[in-house]
């Protein structure tokens, strides 16, 4: 077998949320397509998510690009559309060889090729840029993918899964592909579009929260990056391609202080100037008050923490590991440094109803991020909480596993009265924030109106944006200039896609 061309691509899958803020690029094709060109293949960075493309349009790349592999990725809400990525691949040229990686398909390897092994021939488990390379290198030289860790595959009528891989040390000494990135189309809406990237400073963390599946993803280890070889590639990023913005991918960037400080001032001392967005967690931002001011000076602009409940048993059984009032004062140290706060409550559990939730709500506005989401909890089938969740489950579409469409049904509710109240709670939310703009700072101001553009411009909540805010009289003047020129649902986002169009945080 000789394999040299590897076209990498995204599902074109949309639920219209995180898409409303902005137009964001795959950090993990990044790396992979790196490490395969380091070993001498030729790569196609294609996200064709992020350009909207069609089946026909996918094809119609496909074919040009005449790969030897169709590689995809696959989460659970985007594992539909990636496969049927790879028996589009199959049937343009049954000679491609398929392989899947990413989350969903690192824990229901099992479920995916006994339903789909004619056209999925390869699952890569964890990391993508040693198995990747190790397996088209096995393939080339005629070797057996069973001695390739980090593999499942089908064989005679069985799933072969080999053993698991091992973490890679030397995160710094991975090769990048940026010149392959499409970087016209990344930009942040939220910010006079800006030129966005995502970048990844560390991997892992080391907590437990049960319904989370990057802790299991990554075995409940941390790596990271060395601050010098982290902030040489933001410099690299803003002067080769004009990044403006990065939003962080990590999960836990600042989870080692010492480094974290590190990259903090070397992006002082060196006028970096891109603008940070990223998530960590509460007991970080307890940690780091004193230094706060540095975060702002850095550049970082935007923290999200998950809060994910007001409720101390909910946090409990979801071992998130926080007490409640460490989330308020995360988010007035976050407010009190000038940056933008974000979080989101995990909703739609089992003993959920419309007082509950508007309970959430009212802690929510006392809470008092700048933004805030109410999220449908995602019963990833391969989570800690999964027993727990199982009993209502009520499909196993996994398209609608997107935090958007509610997925578990209350013992009390029905699926439609949770997600309108979802989107109550949301619309209550934002009212509450845009009648009290004028407590926040002029830059943040501007940001928020803009988000508000975004909201009622690109998201499904126009609708109840609207009808809410007819009584404007209610609304600062800036607001209500915006509201008059309110257009209505889907300006600039393609449509018809079927699912809900949400503006909604970063994930
Ligand atoms: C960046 C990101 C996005 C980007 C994706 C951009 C793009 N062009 O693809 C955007 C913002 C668009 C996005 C959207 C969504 N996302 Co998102 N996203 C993330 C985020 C923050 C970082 C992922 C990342 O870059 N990691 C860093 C890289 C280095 O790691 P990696 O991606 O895992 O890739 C490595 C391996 O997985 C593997 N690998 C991955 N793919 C492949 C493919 C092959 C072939 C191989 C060999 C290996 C391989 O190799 C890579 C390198 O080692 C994660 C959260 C997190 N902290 O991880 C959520 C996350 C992946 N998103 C999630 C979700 C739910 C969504 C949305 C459904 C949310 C929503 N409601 O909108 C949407 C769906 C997309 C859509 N279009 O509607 C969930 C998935 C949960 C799950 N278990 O399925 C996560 C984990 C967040 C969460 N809340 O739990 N997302
Ligand atoms: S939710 Fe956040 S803190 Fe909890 S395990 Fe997942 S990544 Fe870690």
């Amino acid at each position: 077998m000789s394999i040299k061309r590897v076209a990498l691509i995204t599902p074109p899958y949309h639920s219209g949320v995180v898409e409303s803020a902005g137009t964001w690029l795959n950090v993990g094709f990044v790396y992979v397509a790196g490490s395969l060109r380091a070993a001498g293949y030729q790569v196609d960075y294609y996200d064709a998510m992020s350009l909207w493309h069609k089946w026909p349009e996918i094809e119609a790349r496909i074919r040009a690009f005449n790969p030897d592999v169709v590689a995809t990725t696959s989460y659970t809400a985007s594992v539909a559309h990636a496969l049927e990525l790879t028996a589009l691949a199959k049937k343009i040229n049954p000679e491609i060889v398929t392989v899947h990686g990413n989350v969903h398909a690192t824990f229901c390897f099992d479920e995916m090729l006994q339903a789909e092994h004619d056209t999925v021939d390869f699952i890569v488990r964890g990391e993508g840029e040693v198995t990747l390379v190790s397996l088209l290198d096995c393939l080339n030289a005629g070797g057996d993918p069973a001695d390739v860790p980090g593999l499942a595959f089908w064989r005679d009528g069985a799933v072969v899964a080999t053993p698991k891989a091992a973490n890679i040390k030397d995160l710094d000494a991975l090769p990048m592909a940026w010149d392959l990135v499409e970087w016209p189309i990344y930009t942040y809406r939220a910010k006079n579009n800006a030129r966005l990237a995502i970048v990844s400073s560390s991997r892992g963390c080391m907590e437990k929260c049960s319904f989370c599946s990057q802790q299991l993803f990554w075995s409940q280890s941390w790596r990271a990056r060395s601050p010098e070889n982290f902030v040489a590639e933001l410099e690299l990023l803003r002067d080769s391609y004009g990044v403006e913005v990065a939003m962080l991918s990590d999960e836990i960037p600042t989870f080692d202080r010492e480094r974290w400080v590190k990259i903090l001032d070397l992006m002082i001392e060196r006028k970096v100037g891109v603008k940070l967005l990223l998530e960590t967690r509460v007991d970080d931002i307890l940690r780091d008050e004193d230094i706060m001011g540095r975060y702002r000076e850095a550049g970082v602009e935007h923290i999200y923490v998950g809060v994910e409940s007001c409720d101390q048993a909910t946090l409990d059984l979801f071992n998130k590991n926080t007490k409640v009032g460490q989330s308020k004062a995360a988010i007035d140290i976050i407010n009190n440094a000038d940056i933008v706060s974000e979080t989101s409550f995990v909703l739609g559990m089992p003993n959920d109803t419309p007082e509950s939730i508007a309970a959430v709500v009212e802690l929510a506005k006392h809470y008092n991020p700048d933004m805030g989401f109410f999220l449908a909890i995602a019963p990833w089938p391969y989570a800690e909480l999964y027993p727990e969740l199982e009993p209502y489950v009520a499909t196993k579409d996994y398209r609608k596993y997107n935090l958007v469409e509610p997925v578990v049904k209350p013992k009390n509710m029905t699926l439609q009265e949770l997600e309108r109240e979802l989107g109550k709670a949301a619309q209550k939310f934002f009212m509450h924030k845009f009648q009290n703009l004028h407590e926040l700072s002029p830059w943040k101001q501007e940001f928020m109106l803009s988000v508000l553009d975004l909201l009622i411009n690109h998201s499904y909540l126009a609708g109840q944006m609207k009808s809410a805010m007819r009584e404007g009289k209610e609304m600062p003047p800036e607001v209500r200039a915006l509201l008059k020129g309110m257009q209505g649902r889907g300006k600039g986002m393609p449509e018809g896609d079927g699912h809900p169009h949400n503006f909604a945080p970063i994930p």
